[in-house]
């Protein structure tokens, strides 16, 4: 029964492309001018179809059963986690639903304006809905803009830098006087 059941998966797998929507990367990729592949919503960076690890050729039982419900997941706040998604692929999913999804295919543009407005995967200070249109990846907080990362990390450091200042000012000051009392001292003698 196990074997019947692999079989009608992997025979949806090969026959269809509902896993992958390359909309989405194409238009991140043409919106931003970078290089952007698969790796942005799916665990493998070359997509869902195929027999590499993380790809559906290769999902165990459990991973086709869960892969399944993922499918028919086509309202928002399903819950679960498809296993050739990531943890981005799988908050567009939940919060949208496939139906969505689907209807977006067709506009792509309008995806970042369908997702939160305030989740920040990788918490680089850069939404997910903004990676997506800046073409940096939304679970690597090292892939940003670079203007946005350095002021981001600008406000969230700001303590420690303003710490860092007066602690190199005291000390100048420290050293200042000193040099000054030592060549008053000097000159005295
Ligand atoms: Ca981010």
């Amino acid at each position: 029964m196990k074997i019947i059941i692999s079989l009608f998966f992997l025979t949806v797998v090969f026959s269809t492309t509902v896993f992958a929507h390359p909309e989405f990367q194409r238009y991140s990729k043409s919106v931003s001018g970078r290089s952007v592949n698969c790796a942005m919503c799916h665990t493998h960076s070359d997509g869902p179809e195929g027999i590499k690890p993380d790809q559906i050729g290769s999902l165990s039982q459990e991973g086709l059963n869960a892969l399944g419900l993922a499918r028919q997941a086509y309202k928002p706040g399903w819950g679960g986690k498809s296993p050739i998604l990531n943890e981005f692929g799988n908050l567009i999913l939940n919060d949208l639903g496939k139906e969505k999804i689907l209807m977006l295919k067709q506009k792509p543009e309008l995806l970042a304006e369908a997702l939160s407005k305030t989740s920040d995967l990788d918490d680089d200070g850069i939404t997910d809905a903004q990676e997506y249109k800046d073409g940096t990846h939304p679970l690597n907080s090292m892939d940003g803009n670079p203007w946005k990362l350095f002021k981001n990390n600008l406000i969230k450091n700001r303590f420690h830098i303003l710490m860092i200042i007066l602690a190199t000012g005291t000390g100048l000051f420290g050293l200042y006087n000193t040099i000054l009392w030592l060549s008053i001292k000097t000159g005295k003698e």
